[in-house]
């Protein structure tokens, strides 16, 4: 039986090793005028979440790169996520909190596969 199973495991193993890495999902907060963490590097294919973490404050996801859409208010609790395509360095900015806070941020996407 123990046998049995060991070679299952293997074979299973074998098969994850062959496939693409699955999409992962990396968080950013967004409190007291800040991105937490400000600079993220992910993959080709996977999905930032932005949260607002605070308590009372408005926060506004907005690229400078106009080809990625930029959130709506998102009140404290609101989420909002973006899955990146293509590789490239995205800075943003809180529309809110940018000029007083400095509250920008960096998503730094590589494609694994080059
Ligand atoms: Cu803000």
């Amino acid at each position: 039986m123990k046998q049995i199973l060991g070679g299952c495991l293997f074979a299973v193993s074998a098969l994850l090793a062959g496939q693409p890495a699955a999409a992962d999902t990396v968080r950013v907060g967004m409190k007291n005028g800040k991105f937490a963490p400000a600079a993220v590097t992910i993959n080709v294919g996977d999905r930032v979440i932005w949260l607002n973490d605070d308590e009372d404050t408005h926060h506004r996801v907005n690229f400078d790169d106009p080809s990625l859409e930029n959130s709506e208010d998102l009140r404290p609790d609101k989420e909002y996520s973006v899955v990146f395509n293509k590789p490239g360095e995205f800075t943003y900015y809180c529309r809110y909190h940018k000029k007083d806070y400095g509250m920008e941020g960096k998503v730094v996407v590589v494609d694994k596969a080059r």
